[in-house]
């Protein structure tokens, strides 16, 4: 089992109702336990359309056995379930589900980067993380 930090955000449709399932989603993976919950805050959008919503966001703590590219697989299976569809980058979205942390491993490739490379430029991730870490 190693310990992972996720970063959650939602700003389309009902956005706690979002973050809470996606939540409960996650707890029900096989290998996995969830640690800790922060709380969720409200966050002005940074980057993508200037007038998409008002984010909420959230970061959680978690034990899992799945490896990485697992994880992140489950991850994107979980957003699709709660009707995220592709857009633009940045864009509005449903459910946004971020891998931070993995134990202390480096990931560089292509479709995963562990730390999550934005994790220290975004306010909106640290202040949920700083309350579970
Ligand atoms: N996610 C983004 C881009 N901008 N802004 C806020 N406030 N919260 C987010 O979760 C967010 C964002 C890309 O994933
Ligand atoms: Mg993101
Ligand atoms: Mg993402």
């Amino acid at each position: 089992m190693v310990t992972c930090y996720l970063g959650i955000g939602s700003n389309l449709g009902n956005r706690g109702k979002n973050i809470r399932l996606a939540i409960q989603k996650i707890r029900a993976l096989k290998n996995t336990e969830l640690l800790k919950t922060s709380g969720i805050i409200e966050t002005k959008p940074m980057g993508g359309p200037r007038n998409q919503g008002k984010f909420l966001n959230a970061a959680i703590k978690i034990k899992t056995k799945l490896t990485p590219h697992l994880l992140l697989k489950k991850l994107k299976q979980i957003e699709t379930e709660l009707g995220r569809a592709k857009t633009i980058r940045y864009g509005p979205r449903v459910i946004d589900l971020d891998i931070l942390f993995y134990a202390d491993k480096i990931i560089n490739r292509n479709n995963l980067k562990i730390p999550h490379p934005k994790v220290f430029k975004r306010e909106f991730v640290i202040r949920p993380l700083l309350e579970i870490v």
